[in-house]
Order: C-alpha cells, then structure tokens, then sequence
C-alpha cells in the first residue's frame, strides 16, 4: 500500500485527490493547518473525512512539516496548500509569499531533511504565465510573467521544485495547472460566485451580482479531471513540468451567460460591473495546451464547460433550497 501526504487536504483539489488516492488503495495523510472553525466540510461532502488522517501543521512552520513527514512516512508528497486567491495576493502579499511561496520551500527542506526519495507535486499554475498578448497560447516553453504577488510567490515555489531537483536529486514535479472549478470550489472565485448567485436569484433571495472584469478569458476544466494528471505526474519514470488545461478559452461574461441560460435567466438583466472587483494588474488571456500532457500522460480534460457549469449550478441550487428549508 502507498502512502500519500496532501498539504491542502481541506482545500477543493486537495480533496478530490485524497478521494481519488482512496480510491487507489494509498493510505492518505492531510496537514491540518489549526484554524478557529472547522474547515472540512469539503471531506465530509466527499464522504472521506473519517478515512484521512489529519496532521497538525502549517507550511509557514517547517518543523511541523518535518514532523508530518516523519510520522506520514510517504512515498508522494503533493503540496496544493496555499493562499491561492489571486485578488487576496495583493492586500496579503506577505503572508501570500510566506505560505504560496515559501511554504513550497519548507516542503521540499523537509523532504530533503528526512527522506529525500520522497516524490514531491507542486502546484504550480497558469498564473506564472501572467496572460501576456505576445503568448495566445501558453505551454510548458511560455516564459513566465507573473501579475500578481500571487504568481510571483507561485514561481519562487516552481523554480524552488526544479532547483532542488538539479541539486538533491529529488524528485520533483510541477503541474502548471489552469483554472479548474468545481462545487467544491471556494465561494470567493468567479465560477462559483456566479453559480452561487444564479442559484439564489433563481430561487428569489438575490437580486444581482457584482463582478469586476468579466471580458477576462480563462482555460476552464473540471477539478476532478485535473488530480489525475497530478498522480499520474508522480507515476511516471522522471520527474517533469506539465501544463494541464483544457485547451479551450472563455470570457466570464460567457461563462455567465452559460450559467444564467441553465435556468432560464438572461444574465444581462442581473449582472452589475462593479469596480471594487477590478485588480491592480489582471491576466487577460489564459489558453493553455495541454499537447505534453496528453502525448506523455495520456491525460486529456474530461468535463466540458458547460457541463461543469450546469454541475456548479445544480449543486448551488441543492445547497441555497436546503438551507432556505433550515431557515424555516
Ligand atoms: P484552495 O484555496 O481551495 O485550498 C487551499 C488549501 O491550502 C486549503 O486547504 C488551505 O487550508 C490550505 N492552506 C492555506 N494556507 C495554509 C498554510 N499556511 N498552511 C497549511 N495549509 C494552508 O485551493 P485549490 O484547491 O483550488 O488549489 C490547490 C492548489 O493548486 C493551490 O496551491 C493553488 O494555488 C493551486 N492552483 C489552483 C488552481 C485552481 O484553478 N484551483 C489552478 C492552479 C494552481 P484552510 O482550509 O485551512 O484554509
Ligand atoms: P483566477 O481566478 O484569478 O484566475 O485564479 P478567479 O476565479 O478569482 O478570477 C478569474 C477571472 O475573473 C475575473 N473576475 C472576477 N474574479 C473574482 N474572483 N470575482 C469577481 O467578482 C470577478 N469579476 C471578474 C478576474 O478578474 C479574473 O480575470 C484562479 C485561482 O484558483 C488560482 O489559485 C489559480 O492559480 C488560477 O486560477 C489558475
């Protein structure tokens, strides 16, 4: 049986791969950062909460990361923990760097420390690309132009993978992974605030919805697609960088308008520009081509978008009437 450690287990992708390690027969560890509030509601959704094992820990203390690994014992390593919301990157940036970036960092000493033939995933992302007109359509060969604290804190974590790699021997992966959604996905982020508010103003307790820059366009998959290509990573002979996308290209405002259109709306009639949503710097354009992946994982995206979309909003629609029964 392996053995596997999620940084990021209470997270959407952290998850969807426990699940899917489950599934696998591996023995699954997760590092439990301590918060106030329970954050497990997405492993009990899963139904896998009682089959994970939580680990105290927080990738800004890496003795508590040193510990998790000493008591894991894993044979693979996937860091997906993270201050992983772009917007937040600007008003957080020290604590963005801290645990985005650094936090890759302690990850990969620990590994080094105790067991360097650990294999290690990073989560590494389409934001280190930074959507840059000149570069349509990004691959592993794009060079790097982050636009926020965020995707500057994911590349020192990236090129952190790939250093310690050439000088440990360690094995090291990243899956430069674009934009991937889910019902799991935290409420703050596009998708799901769309699909959240189509629920509601469906169901008659939201009147509009707010947005910044909806002539944004983003490579949209399904998240449960996407952890198989991490694990697949990790499966193959020599450690390599990946992009994995879905190789087509949308605007939120389309995305909307899919989303509205599902139960019956015109998404004109609700959607409201608002500035406050606006970023110091956006990413205009995400394309990715997930040509590798498929020529040497033999992994391609599963989930078209619209059937993503319908997913998140039949989900949200679940959610909204059962908690408008409770309020009852
Ligand atoms: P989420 O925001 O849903 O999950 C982030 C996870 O990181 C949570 O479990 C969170 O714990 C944990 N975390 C945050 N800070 C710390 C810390 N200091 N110590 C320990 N754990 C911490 O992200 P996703 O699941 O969507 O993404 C997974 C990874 O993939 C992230 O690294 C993200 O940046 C990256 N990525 C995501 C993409 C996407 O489209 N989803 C695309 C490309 C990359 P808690 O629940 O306690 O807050
Ligand atoms: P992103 O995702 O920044 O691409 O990062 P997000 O869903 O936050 O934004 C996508 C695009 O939508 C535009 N937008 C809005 N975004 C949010 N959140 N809220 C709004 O009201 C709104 N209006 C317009 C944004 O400006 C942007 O252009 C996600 C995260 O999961 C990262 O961790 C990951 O690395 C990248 O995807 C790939």
């Amino acid at each position: 049986m392996k053995t596997a450690l999620i940084t990021g287990i209470t997270g959407q992708d952290g998850a969807y791969l426990a699940q899917l390690l489950l599934d696998k027969g591996y023995k699954v560890y997760g590092l439990l950062a301590r918060r106030a509030t329970a954050t497990t509601w997405r492993l009990e959704y899963l139904d896998i909460l009682d089959k994970v094992e939580l680990l105290e820990g927080d990738l800004t203390d890496v003795t508590s990361i040193i510990r998790a690994v000493e008591e894991a014992k894993p044979d693979e390593f996937y860091n997906l923990g993270a201050q992983s919301f772009v917007g937040t990157s600007w008003k957080q940036p020290q604590l963005t760097a801290q645990s985005t970036g650094l936090g890759a960092l302690n990850c990969l000493e620990a590994i080094r420390i105790v067991n360097p033939k650990i294999k290690f995933y990073q989560a590494s992302t389409s934001e280190m690309f930074g959507g840059m007109p000149e570069y349509p359509l990004q691959s592993e060969a794009t060079p790097f132009h982050p636009r926020s604290p965020y995707g500057v804190a994911k590349l020192f974590a990236h090129w952190s993978t790939i250093n310690y790699r050439e000088s440990y021997d360690i094995f090291g992966c990243c899956g430069i992974l674009f934009n991937h959604e889910s019902p799991l996905r935290g409420i703050e982020f596009v998708t799901r605030k769309v699909t959240d508010a189509v629920a509601r103003i469906k169901l008659g307790v939201q009147k509009d919805l707010h947005l910044g820059n909806i002539d944004a366009k983003r490579d949209w998959g399904f998240a449960g697609d996407y952890v198989e290509a991490m694990w697949l990573m990790l499966q193959q002979e020599n450690p390599d960088v990946y992009v994995v996308a879905t190789g087509r290209t949308t605007t939120v405002r389309d995305m909307c308008r899919i989303a509205f259109e599902h139960v019956g709306l015109d998404y004109e009639k609700y959607v409201v520009i608002d500035p406050r949503f606006y970023r110091p710097a956006e990413v205009d354009l995400l394309l990715g081509d997930p040509a590798k992946a498929k020529e040497k994982l033999g992994w391609t995206a599963k989930t078209s978008l619209e059937e993503l979309i319908n997913m998140m909003v039949d989900a949200d629609i679940r959610r909204v009437e059962k908690e408008l029964v409770q309020a009852r």
